[in-house]
């Protein structure tokens, strides 16, 4: 259907970051979206504002660009794509904002669904119908939060043994507890939070992978469902071009690749990892290669290896370099882009995994874009507003669905 006006204004994100909302309308109906924004940032990621203002990149679009959106389909992702391609006129959007180009496509298809009164993600996909399971960060360092924390970004929980989205959230819920309950009582100092609402101990990585790794044994224990362990390693964060290593802070050791890769192995043995995410550079294909070779139990995920991005996936691909890659709409800018790369990654035989930004907002639509692109996960943290906002969509998505939606099958 057309639309019929389009306007944006920055808005502000949990972190108190700002990003831009779009609101699009389409017979009389309202699409709204907002970009959220990345702490650890991939080097090829969508640059977010024209000249890094907000307001300018707001102001640019309002003043000239919006007019030549009125019109088109709002349900053509393609056709919205190509236009704010042609306008920007750069490979990573910083002619227009990749902000902006988010917030735009992400609001007109929310405006064609209500227009046509069909959840999102039937826009994204008609046939959707496969729940993703939550994956939950439970413990936060690296950039997400103090310098005192462990370097691994997130240590996260999948609950791959709930059998429902309710139940599956609820698990993530008892082991974030957990945690903070067995932090509390065994620090003699208060524990806070990280950007994502994962609880930041001043612990060593491994100290803390123990204590996610205990409690998720007593909820398993208690409740007899199955939960997973996954590590977010950002190890761009970590890593020292200069010294070719991987510093850990909390130990104050730096690892050089091939330390690096047998710590990565061990982990992923010792805590049987479902998931290990970015353990290496962002440009070592080669390194996630041999770690996708030897570690046949854990899906080896690419995040800042691809920002989305379908053409380094092809290099990926080609290379055998993973088998599990996340997901992240902003990265790459607009949401028919982030499905072209889902599709290709697919293809592939990867484990698709929509995810959260660190700087996020009340939005659901993370939940459609996962149910729309048949993820097997969405990582969209545990507790605080902006998290639970994805999380209770997804629970209304599969209310919406009823019976016929099933929960996802992830395998590495
Ligand atoms: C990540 C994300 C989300 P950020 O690295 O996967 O958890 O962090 O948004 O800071 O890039
Ligand atoms: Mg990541």
């Amino acid at each position: 259907m057309r639309i019929q006006d389009i306007k944006v204004r920055v808005c502000f994100n949990g972190r108190g970051d700002p990003g831009i909302e779009a609101d699009v309308m389409v017979d009389g109906n309202m699409g709204r979206a907002m970009s959220p924004s990345g702490a650890s940032r991939g080097t090829n990621e969508a640059v977010p504002f024209v000249g890094d203002d907000p307001d300018k990149t707001a102001s640019l679009f309002n003043k000239g660009h919006a007019g030549k959106f009125r019109g088109l389909d709002a349900g053509d992702a393609e056709s919205i794509t190509w236009n704010l391609r042609k306008i920007d006129g750069t490979k990573n959007y910083s002619g227009i904002g990749g902000s902006l180009a988010y917030a735009v496509s992400v609001a007109a298809a929310e405006a064609e669904a209500k227009a046509r009164d069909v959840p999102l993600c039937r826009v994204i996909d008609p046939k959707s119908g496969t729940l993703p399971f939550p994956l939950g960060n439970t413990i936060g360092g690296g950039k997400h939060a103090s310098d005192l924390s462990p370097a691994f970004q997130e240590i996260l929980v999948a609950p791959l043994g709930a059998r429902n989205v309710r139940e599956a959230i609820e698990l993530n819920f008892k082991v974030h507890k957990g945690v903070g309950n067995k932090l509390s009582k065994t620090l003699k100092y208060p524990v806070g939070k990280g950007d994502e609402g994962g609880w930041s101990p001043g612990l060593t990585d491994i100290e803390a992978m123990g204590v996610v790794s205990e409690v998720v044994g007593e909820v398993q224990d208690k409740t007899g469902l199955r939960i997973r362990i996954g590590v977010d390693v950002a190890a761009d964060s970590l890593y020292d071009p200069k010294k070719g290593g991987y510093y850990y802070r909390t130990t104050k050791k730096t690892l050089s690749r091939e330390e690096q890769m047998v710590f990565i192995s061990e982990l992923c043995d010792r805590y049987d990892l479902l998931y290990i995410e970015d353990p290496l550079n962002e440009d070592d294909f080669e390194g996630y290669a041999q770690l996708h070779s030897s570690l046949t139990k854990t899906i080896i995920t690419g995040d800042d290896l691809y920002t989305t991005d379908v053409e380094r996936l092809k290099i990926g691909v080609s290379k055998n370099s993973t088998n599990g890659v996340i997901m992240k709409v902003n990265q790459i800018g607009t949401l028919w882009e982030a499905q072209q790369f889902s599709n290709l990654a697919k293809k592939t035989a990867h484990v698709v995994i929509a995810s959260h930004r660190s700087g996020d907002n009340e939005g659901g639509h993370l939940a459609h874009f996962a149910v729309g692109m048949k993820c097997g996960l969405m990582k969209s943290g545990v507790v605080g507003g902006e998290r639970t906002a994805k999380l209770n969509e997804l629970m209304r998505i599969g209310e919406e669905l009823g019976t016929g939606a099933k929960m996802a099958s992830v395998r590495p």
